[in-house]
């Protein structure tokens, strides 16, 4: 153990621990900017200097380590005075028109120049311009970064994906996509991981709001809204709605009054999922010979774009059917527009998803299998669905819980489950039991496939078949396992992937609290969720039967495969 006194007071931490930890185990905070915990601690901002005794210069809290008998001072005069100083050259090369930017009252930045007092900046203004793809679901706005480095490091630590980098230098440095490509050619997956690791309001989502509202205000459209399982457990925190009043019929009623026509839940085509990938697994199992192993699920558009830039030749291996974003899309312009007995063109269809990747598989060319453009019209974030409501005035608080609509507002608590790591499997499980079977298993007898780490493994026998099953998420973790697997190190029949670490409920699209990362409480509010579900299996999914019986006939049809499948190389 170290002893070394912080503010005059005693403190006594292990070996190899910063100033910046032992400061906060006596309840001490420093203020930080650039720093992430175990992904960025190369205090870049110096917003976190303090003074040591003996030392002539100012040292960062977040990367010097203690030393025995150390006497630190983290407010005195002078790191005071560096530290307001270094926030006001910060805000010198960065566009501080705040109230015209997303991330205004949520932005680490404006917070601590508040906290700072800081009232104005004694130096020119001198920002890089804002230049970027229009168009792009991604955004970064140059005037706006803080060259933290944060995002170069999620995507190369984390993701694996290397997509941001330095470029130019003196004080023209900045960071902008890397090895001089544009965004468009440089294999983003569009995770979203490096906006909600942004501080500020250099990186964003495509605010696609208006679109949305323009439906609602066309008398011609029948606007029909979808959302995703992982938005349930996070909506409430943009709006600073405690959990116990941030459910999902409130979310439903929310939603409604907004204006739009119907209100339903991506869990009915989640279920809708399980279904055709459940059943194609089976398929490939009983035509082993003929497939290459193991199967990948398909559902996550980041992992996607992920396999299909990074190992091109094993797209084969992604199960044929379509994310439940998108079978909900096809479902919506063909069979909801046959019940409401509807032109198909008529219906305006959003999702509302806690991801960024949806806005771009939503818009790719062969999603428009209804035959009435694409079949998802706009995707919204959560955060996107945060500030509409906002902007429409919709105190959430205020209004009474409403239910989804029917019949595509009907999930089982196997569906709401997708929106955390493992959830997919678990639920493609449960359903692979009862088709082997022909009974139900305990729906908690999967539980083995939960959990937060990166990688998982679980072998799991169903009615005599062994089924060898991995689970990743986050993609620096599908990488390391792809790379297990191509070097025969494992070997697996069905992989789930979800490209956000903790899957869809850390998504790239949900709202930011700077620092903390909460896919495991989210997660536990899903898991929450299926438990009180009184129907627990995808295949008791009372609005699929009918979906079945009125439409597609069976799992893995002919009306099936046109709707609900798609060919992951067109
Ligand atoms: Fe997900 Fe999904 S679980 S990817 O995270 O499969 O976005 O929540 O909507 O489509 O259902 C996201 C979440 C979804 C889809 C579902 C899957
Ligand atoms: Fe989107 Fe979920 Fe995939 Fe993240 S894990 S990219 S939120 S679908």
């Amino acid at each position: 153990m170290v002893n070394l006194t912080i503010n005059n007071k005693k403190v006594q931490v292990p070996e190899g621990t910063t100033i910046l930890t032992a400061a906060a185990t006596v309840g001490i905070k420093i203020p930080t900017l650039c720093y992430l915990k175990e992904i960025n601690e190369i205090g870049a901002c110096r917003v976190c200097c303090v003074e040591v005794e003996g030392k002539e210069t100012l040292v960062a809290s977040c990367n010097t380590k203690v030393e025995e008998g150390m006497v630190v001072y983290t407010n005195s005069r002078k790191a005071q005075y560096a530290r307001r100083m270094n926030v006001q050259f910060i805000l010198s090369q960065h566009d501080y028109r705040c109230a015209a930017c997303q991330r205004n009252g949520n932005c680490t930045l404006q917070q601590i120049a508040s906290d700072l007092n800081i009232n104005d900046v004694p130096f020119d203004q001198d920002y890089s311009p804002f230049e970027w793809q229009e168009d792009f679901p991604l955004i970064r706005d140059a005037s706006k970064c803080i060259k933290c480095m944060r995002c170069v490091q999620i995507c190369d630590k984390v993701q694996s994906l290397n997509i941001w980098d330095i470029v130019n230098t003196g004080k023209r440095t900045n960071v902008d996509v890397s090895k001089m490509r544009k965004i468009t050619d440089a294999d983003c997956a569009v995770c979203g991981q490096c906006i909600t690791h942004c501080p500020t309001g250099a990186l964003h989502e495509r605010d696609d709001i208006q679109k949305v509202m323009d439906a609602v205000h066309d008398p011609d459209k029948i606007v029909v809204v979808q959302i995703a399982p992982a938005v349930r457990a996070a909506w409430g925190e943009g709006l600073g709605l405690p959990a116990s009043m941030a459910t999902e019929k409130r979310m439903a009623a929310a939603v409604r009054a907004v204006g739009v026509d119907y209100v339903f839940d991506t869990n009915f085509s989640a279920d809708l999922t399980i279904m055709e990938e459940g059943n194609e697994f089976l398929e490939r199992m009983t035509h082993r010979d003929q497939y290459k192993w193991p199967m990948y699920t398909s559902c996550c558009p980041g992992w996607v774009r992920f396999l299909k830039s990074q190992y091109p030749e094993m797209t084969d291996q992604l199960s044929t059917a379509k994310s439940p974003q998108q079978m909900f899309g096809a479902v919506a312009k063909s069979y909801y527009a046959q019940v409401l007995d509807v032109d198909p063109s008529r219906i305006f269809s959003v999702s509302i998803m806690p991801c960024t990747a949806k806005k771009a598989e939503c818009a790719l060319p062969v999603m428009n299998d209804a035959g009435a453009g694409q079949d998802v019209d706009v995707s919204l974030t959560t955060r996107e669905l945060d500030r509409m409501l906002k902007a429409e005035l919709i105190s959430p608080a205020l209004l009474p819980e409403e239910e989804f609509d029917m019949p595509l507002g009907a999930g089982t608590g196997a569906a709401v489950i997708f929106g955390a790591t493992g959830g997919v499997m678990e639920a493609a499980l449960r359903t692979a039991y009862f088709v082997l079977n022909k009974e139900n298993p305990d729906p908690d007898a999967f539980q083995i496939v939960r959990g937060m780490e990166g990688i998982r493994e679980a072998n799991i026998e169903i009615a005599g078949i062994p089924i060898r099953a991995a689970i990743a998420s986050g993609l620096g973790n599908a990488r390391k396992l792809i790379e297990r697997i191509k070097a025969g190190e494992a070997e697996y029949d069905f992989v789930e992937i979800m490209a956000c670490p903790g899957g869809c409920a850390g998504g790239g699209g949900q709202p930011i609290t700077d620092g903390v990362e909460l896919a495991d409480v989210r997660g536990a509010r899903l898991y929450d969720l299926d438990k009180k579900n009184p129907l627990r299996f995808s295949h008791e999914n009372p609005s699929v039967i009918a979906a079945y019986k009125d439409f597609f006939e069976k799992p893995l049809s002919h009306k099936a495969h046109e709707l609900l499948h798609t060919d992951h190389d067109a």
